[in-house]
């Protein structure tokens, strides 16, 4: 299997000592955000997930290689190059057999992960069941990945460019917890709440780490959804983000937008319109979320120890 990944040296050496490591996906770097934010961000998630006891490992597709933690100077490589190609799970044979460079999306960063062993993986929101998916089928691969791979992806929730319920509906049928981190309802991404409730509510990285072994020492495959909503001094009015979403959503459509263009369209869309606001909200939950995830990390660690 190794012959696949190649291990920055701090990664490695976290692995070697049994340290906390947090994964970290690249869409967002290549596809979710501008530059240079977009590198600002990821060298500062790095850094909050390292003073939070834990081992980034920002994850990539190089020259075939699965990266599993990046350089700087490769960070900046996904940050600016054009022609990065965005990698799911239907994808990733094919970028490694072909050995292009490839940004992984929560999906591909969970099978990676999951492939060097790391157990945690923070993000800013995951893909789920677009709008009108009963007529389009359109459901994120993501969905399906947090199904069947043993890694808990700590987000913001889901953006309302997807259904919300349909998406929580769909986790449910594949078992998927979703754990409300501090909250008893699922945050949308650019605000705190949703109008849907989580499953369960955990006030602790402890509980969550407890939680996550159980599952997996009960031998139910599979990830978990760990719900941390975006900080209060930078969420969004719901109103006002969802008449821009509203909008972007009928522009796709007007664009025949399909496949998996759909999500970086309706993202650059929502950027667009909104210009500097839902930016620095993005960059906001993705820090907060680091901190979170490093310290469910490092109660996981402990815990099996
Ligand atoms: N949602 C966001 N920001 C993102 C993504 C989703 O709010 O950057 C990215 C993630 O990489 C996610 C992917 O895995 O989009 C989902 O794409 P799709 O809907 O095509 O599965
Ligand atoms: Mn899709």
């Amino acid at each position: 299997m190794n012959q696949w990944l190649d291990f920055s040296p701090e990664v490695r050496e976290a692995k070697e000592k049994g340290l906390p490591i947090v994964a970290l996906e690249s869409t967002i770097i290549s596809h979710g955000m501008p530059y240079p934010q977009n590198v600002e961000t990821a060298k500062e998630v790095e850094e909050i997930i390292r003073k939070n006891g834990a081992v980034p490992a920002t994850i990539g597709i190089m020259d075939g290689k699965i990266k599993i933690g990046l350089t700087d100077q490769e960070l900046e490589f996904f940050g600016t190059n054009k022609e990065i190609s965005k990698v799911s799970r239907r994808d990733f044979p094919y970028i490694v057999s072909k050995k292009k460079h490839g940004a992984t999306t929560v999906a591909a960063t969970m099978i990676s992960a999951k492939l060097a062993g790391i157990e945690v993986f923070v993000t800013g929101g995951i893909g789920g069941v677009h709008r009108e998916a009963e007529q389009t089928m359109d459901i994120s691969a993501d969905l399906t990945e947090l199904a069947q791979t043993d890694v808990a992806v700590v987000c913001a929730g889901v953006k309302s460019i997807l259904d919300i319920e349909k998406t929580l509906e769909y986790l449910e049928t594949w078992g998927v917890p979703v754990v409300g981190y501090k909250t008893d309802e699922f945050p949308a991404f650019y605000s705190r709440t949703s109008g849907f409730g989580v499953d369960y509510r955990l006030d602790e990285a402890e509980q969550v780490a407890e939680l996550i072994r159980t599952k997996w020492d009960l031998g139910l495959k599979g990830g978990l959804v760990i719900a941390n909503p975006v900080p209060e001094s930078h969420a969004l009015k719901e109103d006002e983000i969802e008449h821009i979403i509203q909008k972007a959503l009928e522009e796709a459509k007007s664009h025949l937008i399909k496949g998996k263009s759909v999500t970086p369209f309706l993202l650059g869309k929502i950027k667009e319109l909104t210009q500097g606001t839902s930016l620095e909200a993005n960059i906001a939950l993705v820090k907060h979320n680091a901190e979170v995830g490093a310290q469910i990390a490092a109660a996981l660690t402990n815990n099996r120890k």
